[in-house]
């Protein structure tokens, strides 16, 4: 046990914000309890936004999720990350009944999905529930990518955009944007963007790079089809904590505060850390005066475009729904963000998100689950979740009076 003061296991898992939080009985739960104490099955909530932040609403809304499945090829190639899990719950053919009646029972009217591997075999089962449905798979080696699906009576396509990061020397990933306009009512639209950001946890710099060309072009779309509000979803590789987040939630970062190596801040969350079963403790963000070494000059034009310039910025003006929308004490951390949204062997923490800009409000959402829950389930993917990450899902309505307030 890490914490002395508490004998909790979890204790270390807020350390991170501050050491004020650091003893808190929130995730209190030993050994026995885990043993004894498992839950017949795991259960999501859904959470809305309060009655204040509703007033400007209105009725027409949507949902999205976003999920991240676990590729075939990447289960196998990674199988160590999966070692205390049964081997049911790694097989293909189960994972995908359990992610499709998951996405079912949720029903999103947009399905953003990132290491797709089995895009037709996905699309044969989402198409005859009324879905259509688009796919950009990665570069190189690589055979998973990123898909997205809507309900073809919902929404039309306008216009679709693929992203590979190669083509601007920016690795093997990918993203999609995608214009959407309402059935029902077309002076409504929507884009949405969907992106799975590179995971090397050292290449701080690679990352910025993506997500900052992703949200250029995202900007240049929405004006393109008349300011359209945005959504974004994916799996960043990078958790509440970390200076990319900060970048996305603030739309600038001097990358000069940060280690390159540190800005995704997935390297602070191996399990034995969070849970605090480690001697070592989860620290304060790594912050180094303005005195790095360890940036490049390519490295600083990568992150923010220009060799000369520490401020990385984004043209947008992003919140995140998880964050906006309060959770269950239990269910949410720093920022509050979800505590976890994937679960593996040598990760657990946060790295999935649903960004939305102005013009829109999320209503509600489905809250992720307790660490407590996902530790008792032996881990993910299990019986009742289809991968190592926990699906986003979030419904959104449109807030025209917020944008275009009368004076
Ligand atoms: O973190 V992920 O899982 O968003 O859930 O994104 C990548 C990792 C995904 C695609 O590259 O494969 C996983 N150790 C652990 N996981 C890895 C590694 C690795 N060395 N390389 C790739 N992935």
């Amino acid at each position: 046990m890490a914490c002395n003061n508490c004998s909790s296991s979890f204790t270390c898992l807020v350390a991170s914000s501050t050491n004020a939080k650091r003893h808190t009985s929130r995730f209190k739960l030993n050994a026995s309890q885990i043993q004894y104490s498992r839950p017949t099955e795991i259960k999501r909530d859904w959470v809305e936004q309060d009655h204040q932040s509703l007033l400007l609403a209105s009725p027409q809304t949507f949902t999205v999720a976003s999920y991240n499945i676990l590729a075939v090829r990447n289960a196998s190639q990674h199988s160590d990350l999966y070692v205390n899990v049964p081997s049911r719950y790694i097989h293909w053919n189960r994972r995908k009944t359990v992610i499709c009646n998951e996405l079912f029972g949720w029903n999103p009217d947009i399905i953003c999905l990132q290491e797709v591997d089995k895009y037709f075999e996905l699309s044969d089962i989402l198409v005859k529930a009324g879905y259509a449905g688009s796919y950009k798979r990665r570069t190189g080696d690589s055979v998973d990518g990123c898909a997205m699906f809507w309900k073809a009576d919902k929404f039309r396509l306008l216009e679709g955009e693929s992203i590979q990061f190669k083509d601007i020397g920016l690795r093997d990933n990918v993203a999609q944007l995608s214009v959407f306009e309402m059935c029902e009512s077309d002076s409504r639209r929507l884009l949405v963007g969907n992106i799975h950001v590179l995971y090397n946890p050292n290449m701080g710099e690679v990352k910025l790079g993506q997500i900052r060309f992703l949200l250029s072009r995202a900007q240049y779309l929405s004006k393109k089809w008349g300011n359209t509000p945005v959504v974004l979803a994916g799996d960043f590789n990078s958790t509440p904590q970390s200076g990319i987040y900060k970048f996305l939630s603030s739309s600038e970062l001097n990358i000069m505060l940060y280690d390159r190596k540190e800005l995704s801040g997935q390297k602070r969350c191996r399990p034995a850390h969070v849970l605090g079963m480690n001697k070592e403790t989860v620290g304060p963000l790594v912050i180094l005066d303005g005195l790095l070494k360890c940036w490049t000059d390519e490295e600083v034009e990568i992150a923010t475009g220009d060799s000369g310039c520490h401020l990385a910025v984004h043209p947008l003006k992003l919140n995140s729904s998880y964050a906006t929308v309060n959770g269950s004490t239990n269910t949410r951390g720093f920022n509050g963000e979800p505590l976890a949204t994937s679960y593996h062997s040598k990760f657990l923490g946060t790295v999935d998100y649903l960004w939305y800009s102005d013009g829109i409000v999320p209503i509600r959402v489905l809250d992720t689950l307790p660490i407590s829950d996902l530790v008792r389930a032996g881990g993910l993917p299990c019986k009742k979740v289809g991968s190592d990450h926990l699906a986003l899902v979030s419904e959104f309505s449109f807030s025209d009076a917020m944008i275009n307030p009368q004076t």
